[in-house]
């Protein structure tokens, strides 16, 4: 299993408020090469399978409907150490809490609506970019 590739999404929040571009931006700057890319929107039965790890919490539903609430961009990114040297990108899950200078502290105004995702570990990486990629989407 690789371990140089994380998955992201750009989520609806930072979609709608126009941060594509920087947030794209910002990933590529911060050294990651992109292997797939998509423009897309989850239905809720998508968003609720790709959150099913989180069934049980008490914002699962919260966050099954925000998340197909409108567009997301969908990635997978290639870099040494892509994991934890994506999540230091990206900062704290809550946005209040991110160090200056990462994408949720500055595009994110919530905890439910964060900004960006990014996976936790190199198994998720995997999954999470098999669950919107097919193998002639990737370069
Ligand atoms: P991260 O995205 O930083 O890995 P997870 O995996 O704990 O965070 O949570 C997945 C998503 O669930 C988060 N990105 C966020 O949108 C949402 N979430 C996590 N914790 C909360 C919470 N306490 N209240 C509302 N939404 C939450």
């Amino acid at each position: 299993m690789s371990t140089n590739r994380t998955f992201t999404m750009i989520k609806p929040d930072a979609v709608a408020n126009g941060h594509i571009g920087s947030i794209v931006n910002d990933i590529t700057k911060a050294g990651f090469k992109i292997i797939a890319l998509k423009y897309t929107k989850l239905s809720a039965e998508k968003a609720g399978e790709f959150y099913a790890v989180h069934k049980e919490r008490p914002f699962y539903n919260d966050l099954v409907s925000f998340m197909s609430s409108g567009p997301i961009v969908a990635a997978i990114l290639e870099k040494d150490n892509a994991i934890e040297e994506f999540r230091n990108l990206i900062g704290a899950t809550n946005p209040a809490e991110a160090a200056e200078g990462t994408i949720r502290q500055k595009y994110a105004k919530s905890i439910d609506a964060n900004a960006i995702h990014g996976s936790d570990s190199d198994e998720n990486a995997q999954i999470e970019g098999d669950f919107f990629f097919a193998a002639n989407e990737r370069f």
